[in-house]
């Protein structure tokens, strides 16, 4: 990883006063769903501490200061042999505080996941998944509604080898009963030739040629799937392709629909990462795209949904430029949330700093198909022993709190 450029400096000192200063934050109104960024950071034994700080209850006025609400450091937990993810699991209250959900490696190579609901800060099994040929290595959980009952379910995407060179993955729904996860229903299919305008991928590996992101992109409330695929120099001149599979209720289903982003333009899928963004206020969430820049700066660019033939991804637009002013992909990672409280998502940066730490940048959304605002300072973590390297953010989804 590159060194991180010295944003620090960027830091205006009337923002810092203020941040340094602000009041508590304030109670949200009722019904509203107050996004929480939740931080995984590895302890020094190699366990977890879950950390969850509101953002956006009170617009950006106040710091984002996180706060501890679970040690995880005995019953095998293991920062590098757990992935965690946060959503709506066991509701408490209104609005409800989103838990955290950890999918943890067994001994036998297996999964188990757990929930720790917020209301107690206590791990508790959710899915036992030891046997059947479950493998954590194999597969990466991803966190949606995927029946519209305002609890989140989980959607696993497991590697599924069929000899002779054909590799492909089987979609799996875990829905959430309330108590605990489902037996898990497969939900697709999906090998090289079933991607549409990626069929010259020779050798798919699933988790290297391809990023999985869950969410609802069509605004049906029902969680979709998305994927994002390396093309190889022989699909026609593109660095990547996205694709979209829409929840049907009972399975993901692509209507062939595809875009393109073409490597004459600079596109690279290993020089990019994406995250789903509710953009428009009506739960419809595109495709946002983080892009590495010569210097490792940053553009990030969006791909809204188009219900057209089918439904799928239109083509992308440039939402900000940050090749200036000391930003780096390398050194940064972003995640969506409505941190002003419109109705609209914007991102936050979690941006490492040379001299150690963190500092919080917000990217707020003005409306649909206009660019983002200047980034501003929301939170800073320069001190009490943050590391980019050893953390892990995410947020869960609140639209379907709206
Ligand atoms: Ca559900
Ligand atoms: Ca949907
Ligand atoms: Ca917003």
């Amino acid at each position: 990883m590159r060194r991180p450029t010295a944003l620090a400096r960027l830091v205006p000192l009337v923002a810092l006063a203020v941040l340094l200063g602000a009041a508590p934050p304030a109670a949200a109104a009722p019904g509203d769903f107050v996004p929480w960024l939740q931080t995984a950071h590895v302890r020094p034994g190699g366990g977890i501490n879950l950390w969850r700080a509101p953002v956006g209850s009170a617009g950006l006025g106040e710091p984002v200061a996180p706060a501890l609400v679970a040690t995880l450091d005995t019953g095998g937990f293991r920062f590098d042999q757990s992935r965690t993810g946060s959503g709506v699991f066991a509701p408490v209250g209104s609005p409800p505080t989103p838990d955290a959900l950890i999918s943890h490696q067994q001994p036998n190579g297996g999964v188990l996941l757990w929930v720790v609901p917020v209301s107690t800060g206590q791990p508790e099994v959710w899915a036992d998944l030891r046997g059947g040929g479950w493998s954590w290595a194999d597969s990466r959980q991803y966190v949606g509604d995927v029946d519209g009952d305002r609890r989140d379910d989980v959607v696993s995407v497991h590697r599924n080898d069929w000899g002779l060179g054909a590799v492909g993955v089987n979609v799996w729904v875990h829905r959430n009963t309330g108590s605990g996860f489902a037996d898990p229903q497969l939900w697709a299919t999906i090998m090289p030739r079933d991607i549409p305008g990626a069929e010259h991928i020779d050798r798919w590996e699933p988790f290297v040629d391809s990023r999985f992101l869950v969410g609802d992109v069509n605004g049906d409330r029902r969680a979709d799937l998305s994927m994002t695929h390396r093309a190889n120099g022989a699909a026609r001149g593109y660095g990547m392709i996205h694709t979209l599979w829409q929840n049907t209720g009972g399975s993901f289903a692509n209507s062939g629909r595809w875009e393109g982003a073409r490597t004459s333009q600079g596109w690279s899928f290993d020089a990019s990462r994406d995250l789903l963004q509710e953009i428009d206020g009506y739960g419809r969430r595109g495709l946002t795209i983080v892009h590495q820049q010569p210097g490792d700066g940053v553009l990030v660019f969006h791909r809204p949904f188009h219900p057209e033939n089918g439904g799928g991804w239109s083509g992308v637009w440039l939402a900000s430029d940050l090749r200036a002013g000391g930003w780096s992909w390398s050194g940064s990672r972003q995640v969506a949330a409505d941190i002003d409280s419109d109705g609209r998502e914007d991102l936050l940066s979690v941006h490492a700093q040379v001299s150690g730490g963190e500092l919080v940048w917000a990217h707020t959304l003005a409306g649909p198909f206009e660019p983002m605002g200047a980034p501003v300072l929301v939170g800073d973590l320069r001190s009490g022993g943050w590391d980019f390297r050893t953390s892990t953010e995410t947020v869960s989804s609140p639209s379907i709190w709206h």
